[in-house]
């Protein structure tokens, strides 16, 4: 694993409809990210949050919520997590909302031959304008990253698409909307909805994505969802389902990809403090990037 980590905060909260995403930033760092890396041996260098603009009383986008500000923000994650890479640290982006995947996957994938992505969410994130059933971007980030959808968010970075559907792996989906299944089946995305975690255990299903990217890819992006996790062990985010992978096999999962030593760059996204019981998920958000980093008990 690389050992020079660079967090960068994304206080984006206009992918979405509900306020509080934004402190997500704060709330991870208030639970203790910096020290609890730093105890693994890292070298971290905080690079704070970037600015995200305010939409005041500009006029609304027609259909996408926000286009424009969400755009421009992604547009400075795009450059940041760029010249990250470019150093060769491992850029530790902390959401914001789901729509800040679209700026970390611009400003990595340029760096990579085959860029692999794990997308942990109860959501596909697979919609674009056409599919939305509500016009939020946090809706569309994986789907922006394969080139569908505004030109405003598929060309930030000047190139498209980013990823290669197969090179994909959904894990825990359990709320998809028709336009995103017919898209998966459309392009072949590998998804581990809820029903194959169930059924092959989260073992399996991480040893055979292990093994599916590391034959594929030369770079990994791990982008974390927090609703991926179950309302109960994830109280504080803007669109619970319930159904969830739990805190356990999560940390089993972090484990297991801690070892096999494939993750180069990673987000943890959708932390909402006001949502939250006593800044609960913000915590858990800590202990899986301290097993994603190598923690082990003994
Ligand atoms: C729905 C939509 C979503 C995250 C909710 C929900 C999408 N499919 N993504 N929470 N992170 O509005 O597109
Ligand atoms: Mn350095
Ligand atoms: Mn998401
Ligand atoms: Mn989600």
């Amino acid at each position: 694993m690389n050992r020079q980590i660079s967090l960068i905060g994304v206080p984006m909260d206009l992918g979405q409809n509900r306020r509080g995403v934004d402190m997500g930033p704060s709330a991870i760092r208030y639970a203790g990210v910096v020290e609890r890396l730093k105890k693994l041996n890292y070298a971290i260098e905080d690079l704070g949050d970037i600015e995200i603009p305010n939409p005041g009383k500009r006029p609304e986008d027609k259909g996408l919520k926000n286009l424009h500000e969400v755009s421009e923000g992604n547009i400075r994650l795009t450059e940041i997590v760029d010249e990250t890479v470019e150093k060769g640290h491992f850029p530790l982006v902390l959401g914001g909302d789901h729509s800040i995947a679209i700026g970390s996957l611009a400003g990595i994938a340029k760096h990579a031959e085959s860029l692999g992505v794990i997308w942990y969410d109860a959501h596909g994130d697979l919609n674009t304008g056409e599919t939305s059933p509500s016009g939020n971007i946090h809706g569309m980030p994986l789907a922006v990253s394969l080139g569908l959808g505004d030109e405003k968010l598929t060309q930030i970075g000047h190139y498209a698409p980013k990823i290669r559907p197969e090179n994909i792996v959904i894990v825990g989906a359990r709320s998809l909307d028709d336009g995103e299944k017919e898209l998966i089946k459309e392009k072949g995305i590998n998804v581990y909805t809820m029903h194959e975690v169930d059924r092959l255990g989260m073992t399996k299903v991480m040893n055979d994505t292990i093994q599916y990217l590391k034959d594929r890819t030369d770079h990994v992006h791990l982008s974390l969802d927090l609703d991926g996790l179950d309302p109960q062990d994830a109280p504080g985010v803007g669109t619970p389902v319930v159904g969830g992978l739990s805190f356990r096999e999560s940390h089993l999962a972090m484990e297991m990809l801690a070892e096999a030593d494939i993750i180069t760059s990673a987000e943890f996204v959708e932390v909402n403090p006001i949502l939250d019981e006593k800044n609960k998920t913000a915590s858990v958000a800590v202990d899986l990037m301290g097993s994603l980093f190598g923690e082990k008990l003994l």
